[in-house]
């Protein structure tokens, strides 16, 4: 039985890829950072009833308290579970936040990374243990070229983006170095109905339900013309494992090969629950209007853009296709938007339920 170890295996990559790696009967090892709150509402799904009632018995599964910035941890976590692979998912991966954040989003995203290697080193794992880096298209920023590849040049634009950077390259480092089985998937934004609830998809998504079960009354974003190739993260954790299952190590970049502007995933968001969208005025005078019934429902804030901004990206997954056979449009853009709009409209209708309870 293989073992692995995933980091961030709280987040919306992390939940989906330990439910892919126990399917494929692993043996798998993940690190919870600790909180003065529940922090594993993604993992209860990995669960049947009977072993919800102590995530702790899953056969299979195993947690560890941990935080990639302590290398000590680290170091003696890796030393005791002697991963067959490490999937380093752990990252504070929200861009408009790494720039009030920038000291922070650099100790986890790039130090991190080099704890989590120089742990694989130190204890004498560089021929056992395969590395998998999250890496981003965000390392595109500033985009060089159209679409984005493997050999396209990088041209960050956020703190996250120069912090994951330093990921990329020091997980190149430590392969030609040592010879180790250390690799990067560059992915393209993909999102589900576990991502987080600040970025633009799942903020649309949620507010697209509540706005449909009035009990929101307007969306405010910031900028609507920017544009990314979006994809379902349930797709994408199948690809993190088949870049650990090639023969060589190489980094892939992962992608629909399609982008959409925000606008348009609000658009179809909105479509999803019965509302028609008209927009009218520019820039943040820009205004989203239902049309049956001439309310304004989504306006634009600046306090959401950003001080650099990433205005397009779109990925090429030629190299995934033909070396990995990964399928990049196993989940349509449309598709992926319905998703997301029901199991939100299913959530706020459940709260809503239980609220009348105590009313
Ligand atoms: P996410 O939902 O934000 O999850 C991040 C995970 O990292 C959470 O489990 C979080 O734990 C954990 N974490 C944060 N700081 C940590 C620390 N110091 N030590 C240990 N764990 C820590 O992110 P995601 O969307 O699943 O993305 C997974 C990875 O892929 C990230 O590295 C991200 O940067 C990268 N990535 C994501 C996308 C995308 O579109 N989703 C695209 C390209 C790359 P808590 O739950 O305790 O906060
Ligand atoms: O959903 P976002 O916050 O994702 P972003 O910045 O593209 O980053 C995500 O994808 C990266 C891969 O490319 C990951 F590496 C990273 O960890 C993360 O998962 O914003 C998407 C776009 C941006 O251009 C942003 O300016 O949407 C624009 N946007 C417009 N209004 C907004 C909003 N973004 C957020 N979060 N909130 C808004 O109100």
């Amino acid at each position: 039985m293989k073992k692995a170890l995933i980091t961030g295996v709280t987040g919306q990559d992390g939940s989906y890829l330990a439910e892919f790696l126990l399917e494929k009967g692993y043996e798998v090892h993940g690190m919870i950072r600790r909180s003065s709150s529940y922090n594993q509402e993604r993992l209860e799904d990995l669960l049947t009833e009977e072993e919800a009632a102590s995530l702790y018995n899953h056969k299979n599964f195993h947690l560890h308290y941990g935080d990639v910035t302590d290398a000590l941890n680290v170091t003696r976590l890796i030393g005791e579970i002697r991963p067959d692979e490490i999937y380093n998912l752990a990252a504070q991966s929200h861009v408009r936040v790494s720039f009030d954040m920038p000291g922070y989003t650099l100790d986890v995203d790039a130090k991190g990374t080099l704890n989590i290697l120089e742990a694989v080193r130190i204890v004498g794992l560089m021929e056992k243990t395969r590395v998998y880096q999250a890496s981003t298209s965000e390392l595109f920023g500033k985009v060089q070229e159209i679409p984005q590849k493997e050999t396209t040049p990088f041209y960050p634009r956020s703190p996250y983006g120069v912090a994951k950077i330093y990921g990329f390259w020091i997980t190149k480092n430590y392969r030609e170095s040592y010879n180790m089985f250390a690799v990067n998937g560059i992915l393209f934004n993909h999102e589900s109905e576990r991502r987080g609830e600040t970025f633009v998809t799942r903020k649309i998504t949620l507010a697209a339900a509540r706005i449909a079960q009035e009990k929101q009354k307007k969306l405010s974003l910031g900028n609507l013309d920017s544009l990314r190739d979006w994809g379902y993260a349930k797709d994408y954790v199948e690809c993190m494992w088949l870049i650990l299952q090639h023969d060589k190590p190489e980094d892939f970049v992962i992608a629909t090969g399609e982008m959409h502007t925000v606008r348009e995933f609000v658009e179809l968001a909105f479509k999803h629950v019965g509302i028609e969208i008209e927009w009218n005025g520019n820039g943040v005078e820009e205004k989203g209007i239902n049309k049956a019934t001439g309310e304004v429902i989504v306006d634009v804030d600046p306090k959401f853009f950003r001080p650099a901004e990433v205005d397009q990206l779109l990925g090429d997954p030629t190299k995934a296709r033909t070396l990995l056979g990964w399928n990049p449009t196993k989940t349509s853009f449309e598709n992926l938007v319905r998703i997301m709009v029901q199991s939100d409209c299913i959530k706020i209708s459940k709260e809503e339920n239980v609220k009348r309870m105590f009313d």
